[in-house]
């Protein structure tokens, strides 16, 4: 295969780099100072866009490629990439689903785990000498037998729901419909009245316009003082002014957050508070998974420049 002119919208690891320099000629746009000037350079030859799920591909970018053929997300969020204005060209986009479900999954059982019992906070308590100084940690919350809630029964939810399920949790999840193969579960469709039903909600559906703000104020309210909202999805899919302020009011007990509006360059006032758990957007930050993302997304680019059939086709 000729090598083909790939953008590249944002770092990979070295082992991606190397493999994908085998096959492709890569032109790093994150790199560049002035990525107007950048993207004039290399337009004319380009064909192929490895772009992450955090970061995508907009419109403006996408009209300014005249022989894009296809998009590979490293991730399984596409929610990133203006999907209309690739229809409109026929170009193909795929994603990297399944091999990153399971490490997210756990990832969100740790924060659950890791909040509710103060991990984190235990160990500044033994570092900083506080055990000595002061005593016995303060005692934290249980979480075997709690009621969760789960919004968006798909693969990483249906997997995070499993684990819960080996915590003896009474388990309830939200969907568009209900699911045959969940019927162990608790279905209810409205995230409000899940939330009110729910010890841990854990927010899971995919991110979105469709799902925008889908945890908005009363679902929040619903789940209250008591309540600890978990989200590994997309930070779109919560009203975040009014998590920020039912969390200084108290009026949420706490948050797991792995997605923040504007990432990394989060809301300062997340970093005033004690009832949060912050996180680098590193559901999926595993090596094992990460090389399966990065592998995916050279196969499909392989795949199409090949004539072979994607992998993982989104559109
Ligand atoms: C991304 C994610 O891969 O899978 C997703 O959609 O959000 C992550 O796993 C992340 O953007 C890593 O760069």
């Amino acid at each position: 295969m000729n090598k083909v002119n790939i953008l590249q919208i944002g770092p990979y690891p070295d082992w991606d780099m190397e493999a994908l320099e085998r096959n492709f000629i890569l032109h790093p746009y994150f790199t560049a100072e002035d990525k107007d000037a950048f993207i004039e350079g290399c337009a004319g030859s380009i064909r192929g866009v490895a772009t992450r799920g955090d970061l995508g591909l907009s419109r403006k970018l996408i009209e300014s490629l005249p022989h894009l053929e296809i998009i590979s997300v490293y991730g399984v969020g596409y929610d990133a990439v203006d999907l209309d204005a690739a229809r409109e060209r026929n170009i193909h986009v795929t994603n990297t689903p399944d091999v990153l479900t399971k490490d997210v999954a756990d990832f969100g059982v740790a924060m659950m785990l890791a909040a509710s019992r103060g991990i984190i906070g235990a160990e500044d308590w033994v570092r900083s000498g506080d055990w000595s100084q002061k005593g016995m940690y303060p005692l934290k919350t249980r979480v075997f037998g709690k009621r969760v809630g789960i919004l968006g029964l798909g693969r990483i939810g249906y997997e995070i729901a499993k684990r819960c399920t080996a915590f003896m949790m009474d388990i309830a999840y939200s969907a568009r419909e209900k699911k045959e193969f969940a019927s162990e579960w608790s279905y209810i469709q409205d995230p409000r009245a899940l939330a009110e039903c729910s010890d841990y909600l854990f927010v899971t559906v995919t991110g979105g316009a469709a799902t925008k703000h889908i945890v908005n104020k009363a679902v929040i309210e619903s789940l209250g003082p008591e309540g600890m909202l978990i989200n590994v999805s997309r930070a779109s899919n919560i009203d975040e002014e009014a998590l920020l302020a039912a969390l200084e009011n108290k009026t949420l007990g706490y948050a797991a957050l792995d997605v923040f509006e504007g990432e990394p360059d989060l809301n300062s006032r997340f970093l005033e508070l004690d009832n949060v758990m912050l996180q680098p957007h590193q559901a999926s930050g595993t090596i094992d998974t990460r090389k399966a993302m990065g592998r995916l997304v050279r196969e499909n680019l392989e795949a199409y420049f090949s004539g072979r059939e994607l992998l993982t086709p989104v559109i």
